[in-house]
């Protein structure tokens, strides 16, 4: 099995911290950088990590991923057998992928161009606060997503969350989000389990080189 990741990508640690905490031997590729390479696209057209390959099998989409990876490794279990749990769960990490994570990353563009008077990220920070607002209501303000142990809807929400708390400070001259209460505890016990704190500092590592680069190249190109 190999999964083609890169480590700031909260997408592909979601999936990578499903393979340890299953103990899943599989091989991971770390891609950093961007474009992906081709052989990459030669697998998986849309170009994106993580893609798994596993016995001849090609698998785009982290959520998808997860819950083959829960599906072919049944233990420990990260989907609770209560159907209306499952649902709470895949609601959870929808909604993070969904209306949060597809505007965290529309402020992408403005890392490198900047955004002179700040009106173009002030108001993605608006759909992000809702965003965030929203899945604040869905939380149940326990200690994990749903139920009480960890399940697939913490793998998401924890690299989603550590992502966002890396990403919006850069943005601070412009626009500051904060955490709505459920999501600020949420938060503050991310790092309990050992696996998930090994992701999240992998993310913070490589997200803090990219930031160095980039803050370097705009010094040279205000020269
Ligand atoms: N919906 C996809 C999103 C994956 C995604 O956006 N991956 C990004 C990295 S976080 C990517 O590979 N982008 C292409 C690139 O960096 O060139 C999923 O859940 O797997």
């Amino acid at each position: 099995m190999r999964l083609y990741s890169s480590s700031m990508s909260p997408f592909a640690a979601r999936c990578r911290l499903v393979i340890h905490l299953k103990g899943i031997a599989a091989e991971i590729v770390d891609l950093p950088g961007s474009p992906k390479p081709p052989e990459l696209y030669a697998l998986n057209p849309i170009g994106k990590v993580p893609t798994l390959e596993h016995d001849g099998l090609v698998i785009p989409e982290s959520e998808v991923i997860c819950e083959y990876l829960d599906e072919i490794h049944p233990l420990p279990p990260l989907l609770p057998p209560e159907p209306a749990k499952r649902a709470q769960l895949r609601a959870l990490a929808r909604i993070a992928d969904l209306y949060l994570m597809t505007q965290v990353f529309a402020l992408f563009p403005y890392l490198s161009l900047g955004d002179a008077d700040g009106g173009s990220v002030r108001a993605i920070f608006e759909r992000i606060d809702r965003a965030l607002g929203q899945l604040d209501h869905f939380l149940p303000g326990d200690a994990w997503a749903v139920g009480d142990s960890l399940t697939l809807a913490d793998c998401a929400l924890i690299p989603h969350l550590g992502f966002v708390g890396l990403l919006l400070p850069y943005f601070a001259e412009h626009a500051v989000s904060t955490d709505p209460p459920k999501i600020a505890a949420y938060r503050s016990g991310m790092r309990r389990d050992p696996q998930a704190a090994r992701v999240l500092d992998e993310m913070e590592t490589a997200y803090r080189a990219f930031e160095q680069r980039l803050l370097a190249r705009r010094a040279k190109e205000a020269v």
